[in-house]
């Protein structure tokens, strides 16, 4: 937790060939200016309580995640607890995304989204997960995921993720979705959108007795067609009684992601899709990682069950941010 916010810059920027406004005596130019209008960290505030008749995940003292072994086909009692957690993590989602508009800080939405959870009998899964200070991932524009809630503004044009779990009924359901600020233009809102188709791509890639492999190839097709960036350091994950089990999901095509999709199996794909590079960086809090070239980044997440003939997507529906394919709502005639 920062007690400080870092320096941040002045409302009047120096000239290319001035000096740095930090006091670095370098050129502005080949100091701070390539982080002109990219996001800076804010002040985290103190941590949020949870009420004790809210059931705590084991890591919820302590913040230190010890993994047991647990089945990656799930019994037909444990998938009922996940239908009802992750359908809560979709309200919750639906609710946080018609919260958001230019003005209000990202530690509004964690307060807005902290209470949601509760008042639903659920334990927000982010908040001291391995020392995650925060009950939501807010990931503006150029953040690729797990973006911290601190003081910073919402701008008109900005782009923002919201990642929410909740931990109920002993298990978690994992969702999220990409949300514009205002109003965003064509290349961000192009973003946006195929993000929304990869992610759907991938869900109708799962299929049982076919690898892991498929969904990440199909995720890689879509993107490549806009000529857009698949992100690798972040993965799904198979999901339960956990936030993370041993199940890697690839977003991009890996021979090597063979585990073979068995009916019970419960994971997330949750794609982040770059107008640039693929390529991260991590902040120096070591939480929030950012594209490498600092172009905007999308990312939807959604928790699915393989079930005997293909899947079920828990954390979709009506009430969801993204209900389901995009090609499959009225008014679309795509294949
Ligand atoms: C906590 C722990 C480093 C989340 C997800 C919150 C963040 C950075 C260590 C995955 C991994 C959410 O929701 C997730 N995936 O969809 N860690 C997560 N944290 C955290
Ligand atoms: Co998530
Ligand atoms: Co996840």
């Amino acid at each position: 937790m920062s007690a400080e916010a870092p320096a941040s810059p002045p409302s009047i920027l120096p000239t290319a060939n001035d000096a740095c406004w930090c006091g670095s005596g370098r050129k502005y130019k080949r100091c701070h200016k390539p982080l002109e209008g990219k996001v800076l960290p804010g002040m985290i505030s103190p941590r949020r309580v949870v009420p004790p008749h809210i059931t705590p995940p084991p890591y919820a003292e302590t913040g230190k995640v010890t993994r047991w072994k647990e089945s990656a086909v799930k019994t037909p009692e444990v998938i009922e607890r996940m239908r009802v957690a992750c359908s809560t993590a979709t309200e919750v989602l639906r609710l946080a995304g018609e919260f958001v508009r230019p003005g209000i800080t990202t530690d509004e939405i964690d307060a807005y989204v902290h209470q949601l959870c509760i008042d639903r009998n659920s334990y927000p899964s982010p908040l001291n997960y391995s020392g995650y200070p925060k009950s939501v991932c807010t990931s503006v524009n150029e953040v690729i995921c797990h973006g911290i809630p601190d003081s910073r503004v919402l701008l008109d044009g900005d782009i923002i993720n919201l990642d929410v779990t909740c931990y109920m009924g002993g298990v978690h359901g994992d969702t999220n979705a990409t949300f514009p600020v205002g109003e965003i233009d064509d290349e961000n809102r192009n973003l946006i959108a195929v993000t929304e188709e990869c992610i759907w791509r991938g869900i109708e890639a799962v299929v049982p007795g076919r690898p892991l492999s498929d969904i990440g190839k199909a995720i890689e097709t879509r993107a490549k067609q806009d000529k857009l960036g698949v992100v690798r350091a972040f993965v799904g994950h198979g999901i339960g009684e956990q936030f993370h089990t041993d199940i890697q999901v690839l977003h991009y095509y890996d021979a090597s992601n063979s585990t073979i999709m068995r009916p019970g199996m419960t994971f997330t794909i949750e794609p982040m899709i770059s107008l640039g590079s693929w390529q991260h960086r991590m902040w120096n809090d070591d939480w929030t990682a950012v594209t490498a070239d600092g172009k905007r980044t999308a990312q939807f997440e959604h928790t699915v069950l393989v079930t005997d003939t293909g899947v079920e997507v828990l954390t979709a529906g009506s009430g969801a941010a993204s209900p389901n394919a995009p090609w499959k709502r009225s008014g679309s005639t795509q294949a």
